[in-house]
């Protein structure tokens, strides 16, 4: 049996097994016409399928291995912390050296007005918390009917029966609808708004209108009722929504004036893909609860958790005392263990600082040429995110038809040709680990163009 034969069976061998998988978001009837792709291994930024196929992996799996794949220094912390101590728990008195040194690194890393860090599994197990901290808190202060958490349309928090709700995806609450005292706003997505208009908007207007949104909607529930309002930095799933400049300024000032909570979920936008540490620092946020994940471990090993300002801590803490609350797995010492290597290994490459002064820039202005393409109607990025957005109609910001699937007819062209670039919609984003070189980026800015050019030529 030749290798090329070997590797064929074993595809098949995984594809007829993965028959009994139930997949995240994904239709098990288009599974069976068409057996997912298997991917075995990976390196830097490259996936390798079990074809032997190498695809650039813009996408940082799903927006979380930063420090790219194969990074000796998480593997060896991993292996050395699962022989040392493979579990204990962090209830009853006891922490465990990875726990508590995540903690303090964390508490140095995160803005300067946070110290102290509660441990999940996952983003939306992070954001179940949050809502439980923020009921928790205004209980505390003897305000229990603030309760209402604003949050906005297009969100993405999670798919736990709180995140989702505190999330803005229509076809997430069609299946079981959503917990009572979560309300949503507009998302300041300018792009949407000035093709549905189908004439000009101020971007800075426009930015300060979605703001107001916020502030109209505290007015009308009645602010002894609002607890809070969360959003990402710039929203990821939702399609990597960059908010106008004069978005940010103005929610933190109607935050600050009603005196409501402020909830940055940093799950994607956290360690490092702005070109700072936290989109919290790019955009000067000082929220009061900060969700993390993903980046923290680059997904190694699952860990997420809420980075708590000292001011909520004094209520919470202080005050408060116990919070009946906690994850069998809150502070997982392998998973620590990998976050911290992980940590350490962004603060002795200076990943942050390379992000911002040479990667993100060379990234953006390489993607703004794909602008230059007939079918893409914006492009739009910070750091280390951009969007493509594919129209009908360039000059007149005129929408596809949605049952074109454009996005999705693009995605599939771009995964033939070995590009992961994932589709919301009709817009193409990209989320690549911070480590990717300027070598691949010109692969990417090629692979693309050649992908929009197969999708232009398929749809005409
Ligand atoms: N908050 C944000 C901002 C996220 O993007 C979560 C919370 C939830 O994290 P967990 O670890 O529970 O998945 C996320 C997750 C997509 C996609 O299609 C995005 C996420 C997850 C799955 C798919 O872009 N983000």
């Amino acid at each position: 049996m030749t290798t090329a034969t070997a590797n064929i069976s074993n595809t098949e061998k995984w594809q007829g097994m993965d028959g009994h998988h139930l997949h995240p978001f994904t239709n098990p009837n288009d599974l069976k016409q068409k057996p997912p792709r298997i991917i075995e291994s990976a390196k830097g930024v490259y996936l390798t399928d079990s074809d032997g196929n190498q695809l650039l992996d813009m996408m940082a799996g799903l927006w979380c291995v930063n420090m790219g794949y194969g990074q000796q220094k998480l593997i060896d912390a991993a292996s050395t912390q699962i022989s040392k101590l493979p579990y204990y728990n962090a209830f009853f008195k006891t922490s465990t050296p990875p726990a508590a040194e995540l903690s303090s690194l964390l508490a140095e890393v995160t803005p300067g007005h946070m110290h102290h860090a509660f441990f999940t599994s996952s983003g939306s197990e992070a954001n179940d918390t949050v809502l439980r901290m923020i009921w928790r808190y205004w209980d505390i202060l003897g305000k229990p009917e603030k309760r209402i958490v604003i949050s906005r349309k297009n969100a993405y928090h999670g798919s736990t029966i709180a995140a989702s709700s505190l999330g803005g995806m229509d076809e997430m609450h069609a299946q079981g609808g959503i917990i009572p005292d979560i309300v949503h706003v507009d998302q300041p997505n300018w792009f949407a708004k000035r093709c549905e208009l189908g004439k000009d908007l101020d971007r800075e207007e426009f930015g300060r209108q979605a703001a107001q949104s916020i502030a109209d909607k505290i007015e009308e529930l009645g602010v002894d009722k609002v607890a809070a309002f969360i959003a990402e930095p710039i929203q990821g799933a939702g399609g990597v929504i960059v908010p106008p400049e004069s978005y940010w300024p103005e929610v933190k000032k109607i935050c600050e004036h009603y005196g409501i909570l402020l909830v940055a979920d940093e799950v994607i936008c956290g360690f490092g893909r702005t070109g700072e540490w936290f989109g919290s620092n790019y955009y000067d946020l000082k929220p009061d609860l900060m969700p993390i994940a993903k980046g923290l471990s680059s997904g190694y090993l699952p860990i997420g958790g809420v980075m708590v300002a000292d001011r909520i801590i004094d209520v919470l803490v202080s005050k408060g005392g116990e919070f009946n609350h906690g994850y069998t797995y809150s502070g997982h010492p392998v998973c620590a263990a990998v976050a911290i290597a992980n940590l350490r290994l962004m603060m002795e490459q200076n990943i942050v600082e390379t992000v911002r002064e040479k990667t993100a820039p060379y990234l953006q202005r390489r993607l703004r040429e794909l602008g230059d393409h007939p079918l893409v109607g914006e492009v739009r990025g910070v750091g280390m995110f951009g969007a493509l957005e594919l129209v009908k109609d360039k000059e007149n910001y005129v929408k596809f038809e949605k049952n074109k699937a454009v996005g999705i007819v693009c995605r599939e062209f771009c995964f033939e040709n070995n590009l992961i670039m994932r589709a919301v919609g009709d817009a193409m984003i990209i989320s690549p680990p911070l480590v990717i070189s300027q070598a691949d980026i010109d692969v990417f800015i090629e692979r693309a163009w050649q992908c929009l050019d197969l999708t232009q030529k398929a749809i005409a």
